[in-house]
């Protein structure tokens, strides 16, 4: 009798615990709910607001560059990329090279870019418009995919 008895307790102190441990998968649920507020961090494009600089993509006998390679804009101005000889030429940015905080609204700002990638501009006269909407002061070099090995790169400072 009294093994049994003591078999019964038991079964009542394990009914209990799993009793209890339904209440944790709630908790869960709880926490699991702010993740996809992160993940609605999509920012929308700045338009331009400022002064238009205009910027030659070339490549010659010389080699390949951006005329001018180094450009001093202001937050809200646009740069405005034109192919002009021995493309394809595009406009890149290394996220690791730009200030902090600035990629999601650079990259918005760059209209069919992939990654901070412009497209790549093959026609003579053909445009990359960048805006600088909504973009900090700082230094933010580029380069042109096709031929960053020939050293085709170029700075804005956004003052
Ligand atoms: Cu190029």
């Amino acid at each position: 009798m009294r093994v049994l008895g003591v078999a019964l307790l038991s079964g009542v102190v394990l009914l209990g615990a799993c009793g209890g441990g339904e209440t944790p998968p709630a908790d869960t649920a709880t926490t699991a709910a702010p993740a996809p507020a992160p993940a609605g961090g999509a920012v929308a494009a700045a338009p331009v607001t400022g002064t238009t600089h205009e910027v030659k993509m070339v490549g010659d006998a010389t080699g390949y560059r951006y005329e001018p390679a180094t450009i001093n804009a202001k937050p809200g101005d646009a740069i405005k990329f034109t192919m002009v000889s021995m493309g394809p030429h595009n406009v890149a940015f290394d996220p690791a090279a730009i200030p902090a905080g600035q990629k999601d609204q650079l990259f918005a700002n760059m209209p069919g870019a992939i990654d901070g990638s412009s497209p790549l501009l093959t026609m003579p006269n053909e445009e990359f418009i960048l805006s600088l909407g909504n973009i900090k002061p700082g230094k933010y070099p580029f380069f042109c995919t096709p031929h960053l090995a020939m050293n085709m790169r170029g700075e804005i400072t956004v003052q």
